[in-house]
């Protein structure tokens, strides 16, 4: 948890006219089960973790919001609060709290916010898919709201501002789904959580007593304002291209009048077809492990550059086509896996959990193509290290893994794993770690409340 009065003193240096500060709290959380699946409804196993991010924040008289972070990477930034906020170049850091200013400028139908003054602290490690980010932009609306004088509960629900940040976000660039806002804000103490999406809800689900969660970071930093927000929004429009072709797949056999607004309808929908049938749909409409855009034209009856028009816009197509058959595949078995994790953990068993997770990294590896050599070899040194699960989580394409470790093994598991990846496999692939940068690598982690307001 970030130190509070240190904060305060931060911001009353940053900004020595202003009143005393409200500060408001929104902790990263990792993923335990379901990757890459939110952004089609499917369900997502994550849970809040003891890293946070904090703003201090008072009201202006003006309408200007000013920016500051302690980190230099983080440069002080300014811009008008309203309705229509243009965005900073792509990749910088207040375009996240843009995201979330217009967010809640537009719910409320506001015109002419009023200003405020923001200093940023927090221990996220950042582009490490650990959710900084949306850890943020939730921090961010929790400071809206104090500046529009309207309260999380009686103005705006958690549930209704989880969605509403889950579609403001999409201000930087990405085609997300709502896992992160989602577990940020609905999140408990103690517990993971079963999102669900159809509707937004979130389900205890208790850790076991005798393990912890171990992140640990590859160091590969995948920074989703960069090269990898090409990589990631990968999977949400190649998952765009599949919704069609199975709606169409399932117009053949079920009727013309089926509709699937998300690929989560087809086991949510009027249709509520079991994983089996779910199975056969995806085997009748992706015969092929790849299909082209000429064969997708053709099958949807539409000219190809209408579906990059109305789906994947500039998608680059691999050669060969797009491997849609493995990417509907791991939708269906990460949506498996979750439904079982969830049971698995209710009844505390630890051994069948770590199970799933390791069978989720493989599934993203292989099936779903956002893992790196990195990655797998940590993966792979972690099992050796003793843990029961482990897989890369979040974003994936570097950041970090999420391990299932005995308690009394902690030890062991860090001591193997600090010597061989940190110590030997990064040295031998040239990526610098010196050992402040090790000492905060390896992170225990266990859920914290909710965001929300400390002051
Ligand atoms: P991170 O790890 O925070 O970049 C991203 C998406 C999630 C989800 C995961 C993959 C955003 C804000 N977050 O998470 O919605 O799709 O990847 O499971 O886009």
């Amino acid at each position: 948890m970030e130190n509070i009065p240190r904060l305060k003193a931060a911001f009353r240096r940053a900004y020595p006219d202003a009143p005393e500060p409200v500060v408001c709290r929104a902790p990263g959380r990792i993923n335990l089960l379901g990757e890459h699946v939110d952004y089609n409804g499917l369900p997502v196993l994550p849970m809040t973790i003891d890293r946070d991010i904090c703003v201090a924040c008072a009201p202006r008289n003006d309408h200007r919001v000013r920016l500051s972070d302690r980190e230099p990477p983080f440069p002080p930034a300014e811009f008008v609060n309203g309705p229509d906020i243009a965005p900073s170049p792509a990749g910088s850091w207040e375009n996240y709290c843009k995201a979330a200013f217009q967010g809640l400028n537009r719910h409320f139908g506001v015109e002419n916010p009023p200003g405020l003054d923001i200093r940023v602290s927090g221990d996220v490690p950042i582009a490490a898919g650990l959710s900084s980010s949306s850890a943020l932009v939730v921090a961010c609306a929790l400071a809206c709201l104090k500046a529009l004088d309207k309260s999380l509960g009686p103005d705006i629900s958690r549930i209704e501002l989880a969605t509403l940040l889950a579609d403001a976000e999409q201000y930087v660039g990405t085609r997300g789904g709502g896992m992160d806002q989602a577990i940020i804000l609905l999140g408990e103490e103690g517990d993971a959580c079963k999102i669900d999406f159809h509707p937004l809800r979130a389900e205890k689900v208790p850790v076991f007593d005798e393990y912890v969660f171990v992140a640990c970071n590859s160091l590969v930093k995948a920074e989703k304002t960069g090269a990898a927000l090409t990589r990631y929004n990968e999977g949400p429009l190649s998952c765009r291209l599949i919704r069609a072709l199975v709606e169409k797949q399932a117009q053949t056999e079920f009727g013309d009048e089926i509709e699937l607004a998300h690929l989560a309808d087809l086991w949510y929908g009027p249709l509520c077809l079991t994983n089996a049938e779910v199975a056969s749909l995806f085997d009748a409409a992706f015969e092929k492990d790849t299909t082209t855009l000429e064969e997708a034209a053709a099958a949807l009856d539409m000219a190809p550059q209408a579906i990059r028009d109305a789906w994947i816009g500039e998608l680059p197509e691999p050669e060969g086509g797009f491997p849609l058959r493995a990417r509907a595949r791991h939708q269906l078995t990460e949506f498996k896996r979750v439904d079982a994790a969830r049971d698995l953990a209710l009844t505390g068993d630890a051994i069948g959990f770590g199970r799933l997770m390791n069978e989720s990294h493989a599934s993203c590896a292989q099936d779903y193509a956002v893992s790196c050599p990195e990655l797998d070899e940590l993966v792979a040194i972690a099992r050796r290290a003793g843990s029961i699960g482990s897989r890369l989580t979040g974003a994936g394409f570097g950041g970090c893994t999420v391990n299932l470790v005995p308690a009394k093994d902690v030890d062991r598991f860090r001591a193997t794993v600090e010597r061989q990846y940190y110590r030997t496999y990064l040295p031998a692939h040239r990526i610098p770690c010196d050992e402040s940068t090790l000492e905060s690598s390896i992170l225990l982690v266990r859920p914290t409340p909710g965001a929300g307001y400390l002051s």
